[in-house]
């Protein structure tokens, strides 16, 4: 029966039978390959690793396929290959996943029914990860740093007006970096990948000045973040009358200040993929709630003319 792993008091790795599916070493490569541009995996030990890969079952869906039905029993996670598929929540759209994303977790994780259909747009190829492994391996970590970055996340203004469980989706994105007084976080002129997000403590921003010497300016504090430059363009949208803003992330400039650590300073850190990936959903999400969307790109123009916050 689906339920009965999470009803039994001993539900833990020792009187769990690993689901072991062969596989072609091509196919455990293209796992790798998948399930490398995911962060659930990311902190995998080698043992775990393995047995998710030899859990993983490989499915290959036409075009058009319910893969997960709303309201249904929760069976199994899934990871994308390749192919695009839509979720809808009571038949409206509401995000859309491509490779390297995955979706599932929630029935899996609360004993829920499925909280949205998911169907392919196009021919795709998915991983699926029974439950007993995902819960054995993956949720308590899922479970862990969604709760850790909860309340961050809802304090941190431009992802306020975010659903939770958009939230949840860019905390299992994050990463919690440490850094001691005076060390440096980023340098003006290097290219770097990561986006930051101060946890905890503070963080001086410096910029070189024609001669030479550092200029203090500015403080940054817990739920300021740096190390992507946003931009705003205008953009017609067919078939409307009303501009419509696009706000997007580059983060392949050289940075163009420097901060260092005042302090002990916890920043939880976004890397260049993971920015992309869940920028994207947000312009979505900040488009839907149209005056949430014009606040944060006011607040936004607001702070491009008021120095370097986004442009660190
Ligand atoms: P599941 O096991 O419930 C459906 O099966 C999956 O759709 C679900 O896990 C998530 O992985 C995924 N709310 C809930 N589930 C969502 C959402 C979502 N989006 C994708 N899934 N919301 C939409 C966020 C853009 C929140 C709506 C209030």
């Amino acid at each position: 029966s689906v339920s009965a792993e999470s009803m039994q008091p001993s539900d833990n790795q020792e009187d769990f039978v690993k689901v072991v599916i062969p596989k072609s070493q091509d196919q455990r490569a293209r796992i790798r390959t998948a399930i490398g541009n995911n962060f659930l995996f990311k902190n995998l030990d080698e043992e775990q690793y393995t047995d998710v890969v030899n859990a993983m079952a490989e499915k290959r869906e036409p075009a058009n396929t319910h893969v997960i039905e709303q309201g249904a029993v929760g069976d199994y996670f899934y990871i994308v290959e390749s192919g695009n598929l839509d979720c809808f929540i009571n038949d409206k759209k509401v995000t859309s996943y491509g490779p390297g994303g995955s979706f599932g977790e929630l029935a899996l994780m609360y004993n829920a029914p499925r909280a949205a259909s998911i169907i392919t747009v196009t021919d795709s190829v998915l991983y699926a990860l029974d439950r007993v492994t995902f819960r054995s391996i993956l949720m308590e970590n899922t479970a862990r740093k969604r709760r850790m970055y909860e309340r961050f996340l809802e304090e941190v203004p431009i992802f306020k007006s975010l659903e939770v469980y958009e939230r949840h989706k860019i905390a299992d994105a994050l990463e919690s970096v440490n850094f001691e007084d005076k060390e440096v976080v980023i340098q003006e002129g290097d290219t770097g990948e990561n986006f930051y997000l101060i946890e905890s403590g503070e963080a001086t921003f410096y910029k070189k000045l024609p001669d030479g010497t550092q200029k203090e300016v500015m403080v940054g504090k817990k739920g300021d973040y740096f190390g992507g430059k946003f931009y705003y363009t205008s953009v017609q949208i067919a078939g409307t009358d009303s501009p419509n803003a696009e706000l997007a992330l580059l983060n392949d400039e050289p940075r163009a200040a420097t901060v260092v650590a005042n302090g002990r300073l916890k920043c939880a850190t976004l890397g260049k993929k993971a920015f992309t990936r869940l920028l994207g959903p947000v312009m979505d999400i900040l488009k839907r709630n149209s005056e949430n969307y014009h606040a944060v790109l006011q607040q936004v123009n607001h702070v491009l003319l008021q120095g370097n916050y986004f442009t660190a």
